[in-house]
């Protein structure tokens, strides 16, 4: 076995609880309003989701996530840290967090490397890639609860592998799961080496 697995995983919605923290900050902040339960969230966009249900709650939905310590305070998901502390530990593996920064840009890139050096240590924020567009990061396997990862690469390097997230559990991806750090990520892993 000669080569490097270079492995990418997603930060909100794979490490870090953006659904859980979103809807507690929104009731918290709107406890008149209409929500969606984690059980009715259907389709990536929280905001998208939110204007259907009323249109003046896109942007109430937006707030929340626009608001300082919002990406800060994400509680991580279960084994999560665990998974890519033992990665990063493993022979001939490179990790690397590869995560999309929102456009409002005041808080939420700090608080993104913040909230990997609370989580996993100064030396972690070496393994940090911010970018809009994933497509053009090279690696062998994309760990992402996002079904649809488009960008100016149109054949990525990567194999995008679906993370599991109360949004995207009804679809039938042409993608393999990972249903949560519980699942065999290893197996993914060593599938992907040569
Ligand atoms: P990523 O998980 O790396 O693909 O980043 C996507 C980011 O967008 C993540 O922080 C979650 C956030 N997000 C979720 N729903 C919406 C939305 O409706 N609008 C915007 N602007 N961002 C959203």
């Amino acid at each position: 076995s000669g080569k490097r697995l270079r492995v990418l995983v997603d930060m909100d919605g794979v490490l870090a609880d953006f659904e859980g923290g979103f809807l507690k900050k929104y009731r918290a902040k709107y406890p008149e309003d209409p929500f969606i339960s984690m059980q009715d969230r259907r389709g990536f966009w929280v905001s998208t989701q939110y204007g259907q249900l009323r249109s003046d709650l896109c942007e109430k939905a937006i707030s929340i996530w626009e608001s300082k310590d919002f990406f800060m305070e994400l509680e991580p998901l279960p084994g999560g840290l665990e998974a890519v502390r033992e990665m990063a530990q493993m022979e001939n593996t490179d990790v690397f967090i590869c995560t999309s920064p929102i456009n409002h840009i005041q808080h939420c890139p700090y608080e993104k490397y913040a909230w990997v050096e609370q989580h996993l240590g100064q030396g972690f924020l070496e393994q940090v890639i911010l970018t809009r567009d994933k497509t053009v990061i090279s690696g062998d396997i994309l760990i992402d609860d996002k079904p649809d990862i488009l960008g100016v690469v149109p054949e990525p390097t990567w194999e995008h592998i679906l993370f599991t997230a109360c949004h995207n559990k009804h679809l039938s991806p042409p993608q393999k799961r990972l249903l949560s750090w519980a699942d065999d990520w290893r197996a993914i892993l060593n599938s992907r080496r040569q």
